[in-house]
């Protein structure tokens, strides 16, 4: 099945009038798709575009409340000021002035019982996280290029959207579902039919503590979705804060895609959050952290490709064929079409198996 088939126009239209015959006779087995790859990858982000493509009843089933996602949103926020205030130290640097320092401990307060976070509570603390994040020394760590901590990577969307989100009507819109940063823990599944063929999805955590769980959904795997963050070339872990993302990503997929698991599975890399990756390689040079990279620091084309190759030829079996397309999981028009392309190879591959 992971072999590359031939995609001339005629071979995909009688493929597909095959498996348009077979499918009528025969009960179809669920294509599997699974997603892995480190944490903040990405891996969600695209679970909730797949889903978004389904049915009215298959998003209802399984997006969650606005509730939660607001929730989820006013607590991304607060993380977020909160690693900034404790960053600050990191560069030597302390708020100078009464108000601000005030405010901070205010949000401190706050962030301790980030539990019980509600609306009033959000509006209440607000005008506070609004100061800080306006703060030269906060805007000058959050802008140096040189980051000694970690924050996500959607905080300063929602640092600029927070009037938005102070309404008491306010309900989140399909952009702020995707941004919100949420942990996966666990093992998250969603069913559901493209062209009467039963679909299921799997996503899972990508730290490191969740990938002992990882080998209990590696059975009759169809499709692997490995997604990895270009823009991670410069980041460590959040797990020990040490290990290079990069390396730990490498790492996973070289054992991913030549494990005896997913001989018979089709293999699909997605080389994540080029829109970040665009913007750092003006301010971090790639050869900086991969400093076998001869290319053009100033080149997307050379450092996005010279990333692709490493993944490429990890893969050490030559009858597999690994697919790979460079994504934005935010954009949802160029995730439909990857997923539909995705879909197209495996409803056509079906015919082989049946
Ligand atoms: N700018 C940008 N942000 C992205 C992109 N893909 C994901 N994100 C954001 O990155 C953060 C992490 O994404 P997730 O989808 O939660 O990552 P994950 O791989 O599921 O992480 P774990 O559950 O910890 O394994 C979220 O805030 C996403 O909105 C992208 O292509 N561009
Ligand atoms: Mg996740």
């Amino acid at each position: 099945m992971c072999m590359r088939k031939e995609t001339t126009p005629e071979s995909v239209i009688s493929r597909k009038i095959d498996y348009e015959i077979k499918k009528d006779s025969q009960t179809l087995s669920t294509m599997k798709l699974l997603l892995l790859g480190g944490g903040e990858s990405g891996k969600s982000t695209i679970f909730k575009q797949i889903i978004s493509f389904q049915d009215e009843n298959t998003k209802k089933e399984y997006t969650p409340s606005t509730d939660s996602i607001t929730k989820n949103i006013f607590t991304n926020i607060l993380t977020s000021i909160q690693t900034l205030i404790n960053s600050l130290s990191l560069y030597q640097l302390e708020f100078t002035n009464d108000s601000d320092k005030k405010a901070s401990e205010r949000v401190l307060s706050v962030c301790e019982q980030l539990e019980n976070i509600n609306q009033s509570i959000f509006q209440a603390i607000a005008v506070d996280i609004k100061a800080l994040w306006a703060n030269e020394h906060i805007q000058s760590i959050f802008n140096n290029p040189k980051r000694l901590y970690l924050i996500n990577d959607s905080s300063e969307y929602f640092f600029s959207n927070i009037d938005r989100f102070l309404s008491s009507s306010f309900k989140p819109n399909q952009t702020d579902f995707l941004r919100v940063r949420v942990k996966t823990t666990g093992i998250i599944e969603a069913d559901f039919t493209v062209e009467t063929v039963p679909f299921k999805i799997i996503d899972v955590g990508g730290q490191k503590n969740q990938r002992r769980k990882w080998i209990h959904c590696f059975q009759n795997i169809t499709c692997v979705l490995f997604v990895t963050s270009l823009n991670d070339y410069d980041t460590v872990l959040e797990e020990d804060g040490a290990t290079s993302r990069f390396s730990d990503s490498l790492g996973i997929f070289t054992e991913m895609v030549n494990s005896q698991w997913f001989l018979q599975s089709a293999f699909v890399l997605f080389l994540n959050k080029v829109d970040l990756f665009k913007e750092k390689i003006k301010k971090v040079p790639l050869n900086q952290h991969l400093t076998d990279f001869q290319g053009r620091n100033d080149s997307y084309n050379e450092c996005s490709t010279f990333i692709k190759d490493k993944f490429i030829t990890a893969n050490k079996n030559p009858s597999k064929f690994v697919y790979h397309h460079f994504t934005c999981a935010l954009d949802s028009q160029a995730i439909e079409v990857v997923f539909k392309s995705i879909q197209d190879t495996l409803l056509s591959d079906i015919v082989s198996v049946l």
